[in-house]
């Protein structure tokens, strides 16, 4: 074996050189990777004894793509270009992939003659969630070997694709046994060799990319189907003209087109902010004050009490997981009836083929329905998820305290009543934490972990590793009213609120907001919801904006009228029964209305949330700024491409955002007082996130 730098090594085997890089964690793309492959072929090409090449990765993957920390730094390096060597050899090149061979990982393979992986691998090209597009020629290469078609899923989605499926697809020549990956790929070039394959090269596999030169139409059709879910975005557009320049373009032209499109995300704000996204969303994981090698307890069967929306969705999670999990209710019609919407749930992902058949009797069968609490007594983990009332939760966490075994870890799913309260009640507050999900449950990645004064390190640590394998995305959040998410949301609700009170109309509001990237404003959100949620007909009597609207049977979207009116598809339009109930509000409260400009309704509705997210880390409710921009992505819909409520504040300039939470305090009084660490952070010319 010869080391050819600190993270390759060479070695012959028969006939077959074999490279091997070995750059934990993922042996992303970094400068001794890049100079290791281009080693490593030149290894290869020297040795006579080689008459073929396998490139192969030690640890837990394949190349899984570019390092995103070093993309888009500057450093004046020798110019080397490890994908044309792999490209050139003039011997043939076998890569052998497992775990995930993505972005430039998956563009090296595709710069081999041949690829084989183990049935578990995945490949993907999944730039596009971090802002770009595939730049190491894999918007060339890709559409050449499974067509435009497929390319376009692939390359928009960033989707992990599983092997059998990339041998399907022709993006992989082979499967190898499992756990045999090394075996396999040698024996594959040796087959390679004694069938004397030519040197196939992606690059010049043109029938794909040809037949659909000519037919506009795909990418037309392409462009209108997704045109909602790209909304905003640069670069799935980017990808989508990548793809079409593979097939209207030689190849060496379509690279040049893909550099320039490259180069022109890499430097754009929307790229920056979904790179600090991925980083963000790894950093919410490490806690200070709980380490890497904190004891974890093992929940190998979790406890739901309440099979309502939040108790059913959150049970999904786990079966999901391969969890079992135990659903206790107090009536069996109501057991019934949470168990029915968690089957139809599953049937209708079934329908749409996101599951089979079997997988839904699987995760239904890991499901069981009780009416005692007792069913309780083994589980490892309970998640109370009732009613908001403090009352009952008590009530149910003296039981659990007395019914679960020492050890199990006692959550509450509650969204803004206080944990350190409901722990109290309990012989083991340290057993008691917050997890806080978000509806529908089974659906929304974000997780809101809620730390109470007495919780347990281990229970903290293993809620966070718990999280990761039900799919969620856990932040650590402390016990405050509506802890962070909502906490900040109650700043833009009031804002928007208060706006209609001067003179803007909730479709001005909204219309705003959507544009800035939120799926929906507030308003439409609302009539989305129901405006009677909490409404009383009884107790009603006009007070407000939403009692009147309600009075009139304007509840929303379900009575095809709310704060807008909706058509028979659906779709909503201003409406000037809600817009004379506006005014005659206005006029009543003496405020004369006035016109407000889109600017206006911007800052007065983010600049709290960016002040809020202020106060709630000087208050240490949550660890750091970009663990508030990972809630709000994650649970509120924030476009991810403008990096969060903290991102953005320091993109706009916390300069700015002071001056106007100054000029609203003067104006509006002290719910608008800056927060001190604003204050600090402008006075030393410093930011949250950068
Ligand atoms: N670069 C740098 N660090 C990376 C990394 C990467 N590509 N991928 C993962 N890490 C770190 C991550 O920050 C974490 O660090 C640790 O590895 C484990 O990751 C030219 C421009 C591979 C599926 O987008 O999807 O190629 O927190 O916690 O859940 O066209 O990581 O431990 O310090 O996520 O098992 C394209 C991104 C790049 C893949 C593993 N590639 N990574 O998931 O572990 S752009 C990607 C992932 C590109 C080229 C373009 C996942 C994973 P720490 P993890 P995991």
């Amino acid at each position: 074996m010869t080391a050819l730098n600190a993270v390759t090594d060479y070695t012959l085997d028969g006939e077959v050189g074999v490279i091997t890089l070995n750059s934990p964690p993922v042996n992303a793309l970094s400068r001794p990777v890049l100079e290791g492959i281009s080693l490593g072929v030149a290894a290869g090409l020297a040795d006579d004894g080689a008459k073929a090449i396998v490139l192969i990765c030690e640890g837990r993957t394949f190349i899984a793509g570019a390092d995103i920390g070093g993309l888009g730094s500057r450093r004046e390096e020798r110019p080397i270009d490890p994908m044309g060597d792999l490209e050139r050899s003039t011997k043939p090149v076998v890569a052998a992939i497992h775990g995930t061979a993505l972005g430039g990982g998956l563009e090296a393979a595709l710069c081999c003659n041949y690829r084989v992986a183990v049935p578990s691998a995945r490949c993907g090209l999944p730039e596009v969630n971090l802002g770009l597009l595939p730049g190491a020629g894999g918007t060339q290469r890709l559409p050449r070997l499974v067509g435009p078609q497929k390319a376009l899923e692939m390359m928009t989605s960033g989707a992990h694709i599983p092997a059998p499926q990339c041998h399907e697809m022709g993006v992989i020549d082979a499967l190898v046994e499992e756990g045999k990956l090394r075996e396999g790929a040698i024996a594959f070039a040796r087959k390679v060799l004694a069938e004397n394959r030519p040197l196939r090269k992606v690059r010049d596999i043109n029938e794909k990319v040809e037949a659909a030169r000519g037919h506009p139409e795909i990418f037309a059709a392409f462009r209108k189907a997704n045109a909602r879910k790209f909304r905003g975005f640069l670069a799935p557009e980017y990808n989508i003209r990548c793809i079409e320049a593979a097939v209207n373009e030689p190849f060496d032209q379509g690279i040049q087109t893909e550099q320039r499109l490259f180069r022109e995300l890499l430097s754009g704000e929307q790229s920056a902010a979904q790179r600090y996204a991925f980083f963000a969303e790894r950093q919410a994981n490490k806690i200070p004050d709980v380490p890497d090698d904190t004891p974890l307890i093992p929940v190998n069967t979790v406890g739901i009490i309440g099979a309502g929306t939040m108790g059913g969705g959150i049970a999904m999670n786990f079966a999901n997981a391969g969890i079992p999990v135990v659903i206790v209710e107090v009536k069996q019609d109501a057991l019934d009836r949470g168990l029915s919407v968690i089957r139809k749930n599953y049937e209708r992902t079934a329908s749409r083929g996101g599951i089979t058949a079997a997988d839904v009797e699987k995760r239904m069968g890991l499901i069981t329905g009780s009416l005692d609490m007792n069913a309780l007594a083994t589980v490892d983990m309970v998640i109370e998820a009732v009613f908001e009332r403090m009352d009952i939760k008590k009530d149910i966490f003296t039981k659990l305290d007395a019914i679960c075994k020492p050890g199990a870890i006692l959550a509450t799913n509650t969204s803004a009543l206080n944990i350190d309260e409901i722990a109290s009640v309990t012989s083991r507050p340290e057993a008691v934490i917050g997890l806080h999900f978000f509806s529908p449950a089974n659906v929304m990645k974000l997780l809101e972990v809620v730390r109470a004064d007495h919780t347990s390190k281990s229970v903290i640590a293993t809620s966070m590793k718990l999280a990761k394998k039900i799919g969620k995305i856990a932040a650590l959040v402390g016990v405050c009213p509506g802890f962070v998410g909502n906490r900040i949301l109650g700043q833009r609700q009031r804002e928007a609120q208060k706006l209609m009170f001067e003179g803007a109309m909730p479709w001005d509001i909204d219309r705003v907001l959507y544009d800035f990237g939120f799926p929906m404003g507030p308003f439409a959100m609302s009539d989305l919801a129901g405006l009677d949620i909490g409404w009383v007909k009884e107790k009603s009597n006009g007070e407000t904006i939403r009692d009147a609207l309600c009075e009139l049977d304007r509840r929303g979207q379900k009575t095809g009228a709310g704060y807008y009116d909706y058509d028979e598809n659906r779709v909503a339009h201003p409406s000037p029964v809600t817009e004379k109930i506006i005014q005659d509000f206005v006029a009543k409260s003496g405020v004369n209305a006035r016109t407000i400009t889109d600017a206006e309704i911007l800052e007065r509705c983010l600049y709290p949330m960016v002040n809020e997210g202020a106060k709630i880390l000087e208050e240490g409710m949550a660890i750091r700024a970009s663990d508030v921009d990972v809630i709000w992505e994650n649970g509120y819909g924030w476009p991810v491409y403008r990096g969060g409520p903290m991102w953005w504040g320091d993109q706009v300039g916390l300069d700015k955002v002071l001056a106007g939470m100054k000029k609203m305090h003067a104006e509006m009084g002290d719910l608008y007082k800056p927060a001190a660490l604003l204050e600090k952070m402008v006075a030393e010319g410093k930011n949250f996130t950068r």
